[in-house]
Order: C-alpha cells, then sequence, then structure tokens
C-alpha cells in the first residue's frame, strides 16, 4: 500500500487551447496521502479540468502541479500510470478482453488480484456471469457492458495498477445509496495510505472527507471540513442545501 502521493497544485491558471478565457485561475491546494480530499462545485465550475492537469492530459499555462514534489511534467507517461490513478467522469474500456483492460496499469497483476479488485469496485457478480469472465471480450463503443458495469471495470482497473493518487471523477453519483456505501467501505481499505480525491455530489459522500474544497468558476472559493464549510461558506451550503 503507497503512503506516499503528496499532490501540490500552486497558483494554476489553465484554459483550452484556442478559448480566451481560462478556466482554471489561481488554483492552489495540496492533498495529503492517507486521505481524503472532496470537490465539489456546480456544473462547468472546473472539476474534471482540474483533475485532468493531475493526471497530466494538460498541462498548466501558469503555475505547477506537483506529486510528492516532482513536478508532473517531468514524469513520463509510463511512469505516471503507475502514480495517478483517474476513473474519469465518463468510463472508458479499451477494445479487448475484460482482463486485459483490468491489467491496463500492471500487465504482470495476477487473476486472484483482478477478482479482488472486482470484488472491491462491486463488479465481481457481473463478471462472473458473463460467459467468459474476465476473458470476455468488451469493446470501446460495446453494448455487451452497460454505464454502470463500465464504470465498475475503470474503478477496478486503478484498483489493480496501485497507484499513490487515486482521482475519481464523479464516480459514485449514479449509484444507489446501499451500492455507493458498500463501495466506498471497501475503498476506503484499498486505498488507505494513498492519496484519494474524489469529485462527487452526494453530502453522504462529501462528508466524511478530510478536507473539501469548493469550487466556483475555476477558483477554489472555500475549503474545510463539512462542519466548517457549513458554518462559513455560503456557496457550500447552497450546493448541499439544494
Ligand atoms: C469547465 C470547459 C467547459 C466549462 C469549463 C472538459 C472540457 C471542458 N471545457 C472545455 O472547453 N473543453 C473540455 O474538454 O471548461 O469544465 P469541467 O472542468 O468539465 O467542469 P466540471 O467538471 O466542474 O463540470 P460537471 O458538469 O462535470 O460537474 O466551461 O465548457
Ligand atoms: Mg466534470
Amino acid at each position: 500500500v503507497p503512503t506516499a502521493g503528496r499532490v501540490e497544485l500552486r497558483d494554476v491558471t489553465f484554459g483550452y487551447p484556442g478559448a480566451e478565457r481560462p478556466v482554471l485561475d489561481g488554483v492552489s491546494f495540496v492533498a495529503e496521502p492517507g486521505q481524503t480530499t472532496a470537490i465539489i462545485g456546480s456544473t462547468g465550475a472546473g472539476k474534471t479540468t482540474l483533475l485532468s492537469l493531475v493526471s497530466r492530459q494538460y498541462d498548466p499555462q501558469q503555475g505547477s502541479v506537483a506529486i510528492d514534489g516532482v513536478s508532473v511534467s517531468d514524469l513520463g507517461r509510463h511512469e505516471m500510470a503507475s502514480v495517478v490513478g483517474l476513473i474519469p467522469q465518463k468510463p472508458y474500456l479499451f477494445s479487448g478482453t475484460i482482463g486485459s483492460n483490468l491489467r491496463f496499469g500492471r500487465p504482470e497483476a495476477t487473476d486472484a488480484e483482478l477478482w479482488e479488485a472486482l470484488r472491491v469496485a462491486q463488479g465481481a457478480d457481473f463478471v462472473r456471469e458473463k460467459t467468459h469472465g474476465l476473458d470476455e471480450r468488451v469493446s470501446q463503443g460495446g453494448t455487451n457492458v452497460s454505464g454502470g458495469q463500465r464504470q465498475r471495470l475503470c474503478i477496478a482497473r486503478a484498483l489493480v495498477a496501485r497507484p499513490r493518487v487515486y482521482l475519481f471523477d464523479d464516480s459514485f453519483s449514479a449509484l444507489d445509496v446501499a451500492t455507493d456505501a458498500r463501495l466506498r467501505e471497501g475503498l476506503g481499505e484499498a486505498t488507505a495510505g494513498a492519496t484519494v480525491i474524489i469529485v462527487a455530489q452526494r453530502v453522504s459522500t462529501i462528508r466524511s472527507a478530510d478536507q473539501i474544497l469548493v469550487m466556483d468558476g475555476g477558483a477554489v472559493v472555500g475549503r474545510g471540513t463539512h462542519d466548517e464549510l457549513l458554518e462559513s461558506n455560503e456557496t457550500y451550503r447552497e450546493i448541499v442545501e439544494s
């Protein structure tokens, strides 16, 4: 279990190529190993964009993004895969088998490790029901895996890779409350010691976080625990009470 993965953003400004206005403006925060940082904010606030900078799909125009003191721009693609596990808001699969998808970040993983990750991700049952199990073929646009199953496979894929940093982009909002609770309980154990950053909508997901960042219009407009923010932050109250 990793015990490092400190994420630090310093004064990050970013705009998409060709756009006139930046989407992120002066964002700074630290996410510590062993802790969960939740990010909350209205649609278009820049949450997904923020995660794409941490996973280095883009580089900021200003400021820095570092993991354990190393700028992510100094990490190679292969290295990046073992440092950061992103579970995207729109989960995707590669053409291949379920097993090859799960092994993407760590080709040497055993079948037992894949099943354990599937168990935690609440995906073992539906894979077991497939005729070919881990060898069942899936494709990018395939319909033999539902949206929710796709999401669980992406969570399992991240777990198999054992990264230092997990980025969950709205991975739990579509789950029913019971599955959500079961999944996050298992994840708590499986990701212990790593840095966990969760973009979330549900109060039950957010309130147990060690730190909550409130985003609005590309800026961090509040940070603290649930109780602290309820007390002090109007934007947080509006989001939580809506
Ligand atoms: C923030 C724009 C988007 C919005 C702003 C991903 C993406 C976003 N945008 C682009 O121009 N190009 C892109 O590829 O950036 O968008 P976000 O970061 O996706 O916001 P969010 O994750 O907080 O929103 P949501 O709806 O997921 O809660 O102006 O148009
Ligand atoms: Mg988003």
